[in-house]
């Protein structure tokens, strides 16, 4: 059988420019490929939702690859075992409540059920700005490469439009504060302590449209509430991620 290298080249050049093309133009933009941002695209996609996760690592997954300081074990409460079950990942039970799974396969379930349903990813992307024009709303986003802005090259972005906008960008809340940093009307109150159990019974309220078409999900939710923080306990992730996705189908049915 002949391989070629160039033949090889064409293949990812042709395929990657045509998703891209595609892909300019989205119902759905999440920012940060965590557990927050897996859980939302996965379910959004599962709507039939046209939805793009843009991350700026290499691999997917943020804070949940490595569990609790590098112990690839997370904890899951009650409340959110559902969701364990519904993307397959596998748990044991350490006492009521407590309910433990391996990080690796958690991330590695999600990511999949969110590729089956149909999600796009974008690694390696960083989102550097926000389009928000006469209408006062999260229109698009300002993209470039990891590299660029790891680099300190002086190469300017490329910009994507979108109908709505999911900041998943965890604890540092990055699309909420570049909303806030050019003016825009949003107060961003700062991640509190460690308090496990008031931050995941307060992850789902806070997750919310806090600016026109920008919702916060996750730590970022909780960032800008000036919530507590919960360490590597994920099933506020898991709820905050469905929540997410709930808020956004409703909003774009009413558009
Ligand atoms: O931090 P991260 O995992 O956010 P999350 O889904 O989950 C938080 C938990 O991991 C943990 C916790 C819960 O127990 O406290 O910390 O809220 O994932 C955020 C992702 O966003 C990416 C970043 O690389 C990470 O993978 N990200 C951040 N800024 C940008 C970005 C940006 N400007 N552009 C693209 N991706």
């Amino acid at each position: 059988m002949e391989l070629d290298e160039v033949k090889i080249s064409r293949a990812i050049l042709s395929e990657q420019s045509k998703v891209m093309l595609d892909y300019i133009d989205l119902d759905c933009a999440i920012v940060g490929g965590g557990p927050a941002g897996l859980t939302c695209a996965a379910l959004l996609a599962e709507a039939g939702i046209k939805v793009a996760v843009i991350e700026k690592k290499l691999s997917i997954g943020g804070g949940m690859w490595g569990g609790g300081m590098m112990f690839p074990r997370i904890v899951v409460q009650e409340e959110a075992r559902r969701l364990l079950d519904r993307f397959n990942i596998r748990y044991k039970k350490y006492e009521d409540n407590y309910f433990v799974a391996s990080s690796v396969e958690a991330v590695a379930k999600v990511t999949a059920a969110a590729c089956e349903a149909g999600a796009e990813f974008f690694n390696l992307t960083a989102v550097q700005d926000v389009v928000i024009k006469g209408d006062g709303r999260v229109r698009g986003l300002v993209i470039n490469w990891t590299p660029v802005e790891t680099n300190n090259l002086h190469v300017d972005p490329l910009t994507l439009s979108c109908k709505y906008t999911i900041d998943a960008t965890g604890h540092d809340a990055m699309i909420a504060h570049m909303v806030a940093n050019k003016g825009g009307n949003l107060e961003i109150k700062g991640e509190g302590f460690m308090w496990a159990e008031r931050a995941e019974s307060m992850i789902v309220d806070h997750t919310k449209e806090v600016f026109p078409g920008l919702i916060v999900t996750g730590m970022a939710a909780n960032a800008v509430a000036g919530e507590t923080r919960m360490g590597p306990i994920f099933g506020g992730m898991f709820l905050s991620g469905e929540k997410a996705a709930q808020i956004t189908i409703e909003l774009l049915k009413k558009q």
